[in-house]
């Protein structure tokens, strides 16, 4: 009879410590999509190319390239400038509205900021 309570708890112990392990795995530093607010640049591309959030929001934007692109308003509104591997640039939304914008560097790229 004890030596079944305690397998019991080998068991338990055991579980404890795969469950530890697979909440490690699912950190936030690991996670492979932008945020709330957030947009990345990655394989030249914004992801999402079209975000929509509230008045008064601010946005923040990541390359994750190795290359440099910028955050350009095609209203002139907001210029991140180059921003290299790595880098962020973010900008407040204070007005309602539909904000496209390109990278400079490679037109090609578009997306859009919607503000409600
Ligand atoms: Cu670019």
């Amino acid at each position: 009879m004890k030596y079944k309570i305690q397998s019991a708890f080998v068991l338990i112990a055991i579980a404890f410590a795969i469950a530890g392990c697979k909440k490690q795995d699912n950190m936030p530093m690991s996670t492979s999509s932008p945020g709330a607010n957030e947009v990345w640049i990655q394989n030249m591309a914004f992801n999402p190319s079209s975000i929509t959030v509230a008045v008064n929001t601010m946005i923040t934007w990541t390359n994750k390239d190795g290359v440099a692109h910028t955050v350009t308003s095609n209203t002139g509104l907001f210029e991140s400038g180059n921003l290299n591997g790595g880098a962020t640039y973010s900008h407040k939304f204070t007005t309602a509205g539909s904000y496209s914008y390109k990278c400079s560097i490679h037109p090609s790229m578009t997306a859009t900021v919607i503000v409600h």
